[in-house]
């Protein structure tokens, strides 16, 4: 006999069966359905609860559906959602002053999708390296680093080093060049050799798709400097580690580095609808002219009054030093574990990661399946890595109670691999 439902109309067996027959197969999800979310916490359709210990990617620091956020969603989109950029409106600019006042900036282009704000930054460094720099036509180059996830573009997935990325979807965009990741003499060599033709380097200043790759001390530092003596834009796509994720502001921030460009998304909206942006200063901002770049959507007054709401949050709230103090607390509750699974722990702030040794068959994908189980939902990462990054607003009390059944579920997995 199938659960009563409690939430929406349709039970967790029935939704399954119906995003697997009507929807395209471009993802395998954990085996959950998600009907009602609240801060830190999700139901399924027959009322079970979990943590939601992904966060949508870091895209809900400020939790499912703030009352604050929610309510200045509702209050625009009974006024007014959509103009275009054909007209101007009373939200943008209001908005594009604060959010420009808030990360530093004297400009921001606004997009929707981190792929979308990706692409725009790629755009902005190849114009300003013709116009600016004097790089020779159609010469531009990027560097960017392996293991890099910028999104699913096909000017994105260029730059990819990841075949389930990018295999079958070519032919790619021209001028790319790859360099490891963490290796700033490699970054040295690259623009020593062809600097002149190099617009930007592009890089994540943790590497959350690849696993939650924490760079060396100093290496975001001295890759801005080694852009800053060759004329190159340093470029951080921070869709993932900003907005207050890794326990500052931005992940920049921790080596006080202030990017030439800077690519924003997920939580600068606060999960509630797809904000983007790239901030830089007039010198650059300025190479685009009217009608060399946009989008429908771009900005639109909804997209401003929520994301307004969103950082303002972030500000009031002090998501930055929770994440830092809570992180802390995730890591030592992490290395405390028994378990033979466990390799080690990684991250900053609240994008953690933890590295699974398979035994027994055991895996990432299993030790999801019993955190599920258990009242908790992570995402495995390239097989063996499991990322936990819980919303900012989470309190120490119900980190702690996450933490437990992280706990109860390495001590379940010890037992099934005795
Ligand atoms: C999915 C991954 C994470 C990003 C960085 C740009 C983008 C992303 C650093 C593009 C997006 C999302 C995409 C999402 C899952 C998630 C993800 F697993 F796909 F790789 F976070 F690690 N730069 N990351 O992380 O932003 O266009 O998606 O708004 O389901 O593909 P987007």
């Amino acid at each position: 006999m199938a659960n009563k439902i409690l939430y929406g109309s349709i039970g967790t067996k029935e939704a399954m069966e119906l995003e697997d027959k009507y929807g395209a197969h471009n993802y395998h999800p954990l085996p959950v359905v998600i009907a009602r979310a609240k801060g830190p916490y999700v139901w399924d359709p027959e009322g079970k609860m979990y943590f939601d210990f992904l966060s949508a990617y870091s895209a809900l620091n400020q939790g499912h559906c703030h009352p604050y956020i929610i309510d200045a969603l509702k209050k625009q989109a009974d006024t007014l959602t959509l103009t275009s950029r054909a007209f101007y409106n009373n939200k943008l600019g209001e908005y594009e002053k604060f959010v420009t006042d808030f990360f530093g900036y004297d400009k921001v282009l606004p997009m929707n999708t981190g792929a979308e704000a990706v692409e725009t930054a790629i755009k902005l460094a190849r114009k300003w390296g013709y116009e600016k720099k004097g790089i020779p036509h159609n010469k531009a180059k990027l560097v960017f680093c392996e293991n890099n996830f910028h999104g699913r573009t096909t000017g994105v997935i260029s730059a990819s080093t990841d075949p389930t990325s990018y295999k079958n979807f070519g032919p790619f965009l021209p001028g790319i060049e790859i360099i490891p990741y963490n290796d700033t003499e490699a970054l040295e060599m690259i623009l020593e050799e062809e600097g002149e033709e190099i617009a930007g380097f592009i890089v994540e200043p943790i590497q959350g798709e690849a696993g939650v790759y924490v760079p060396d001390e100093g290496y975001l530092k001295k890759s801005y400097e080694i852009c800053k003596k060759h004329n190159v834009l340093f470029i951080a796509d921070e869709v993932q580690t900003g907005i207050a994720r890794t326990g500052k502001l931005l992940a920049c921030d921790w080596e006080d580095v202030k990017p030439d460009v800077l690519i924003l998304g997920k939580a600068i909206s606060g999960g509630v609808l797809p904000v983007s942006a790239v901030l830089a200063d007039d010198d650059k901002m300025e190479v685009f002219k009217p009608g060399e770049h946009g989008s429908t959507f771009g900005g639109f007054p909804l997209a401003c009054a929520v994301a307004k709401a969103a950082l303002e949050i972030v500000r009031d709230e002090k998501l930055a030093e929770k994440a830092s103090k809570l992180g802390k607390i995730f890591r030592q509750k992490i290395r405390e574990l028994d378990s033979p699974l466990v390799v080690k722990v990684r991250g900053k702030g609240l994008l953690n990661a933890v590295v699974i040794k398979e035994i027994k068959g055991i895996n990432a994908w299993e030790v999801c399946k019993q955190l599920k189980q258990n009242g908790l939902l992570a995402k495995q990462t390239h097989g063996n890595i499991i990322r936990f990054a819980p919303p900012l607003t989470i309190t120490e009390d119900q980190l702690k109670q996450g933490l437990k059944f992280i706990n109860i579920s390495f001590s379940q997995i010890n037992e099934m691999i005795k």
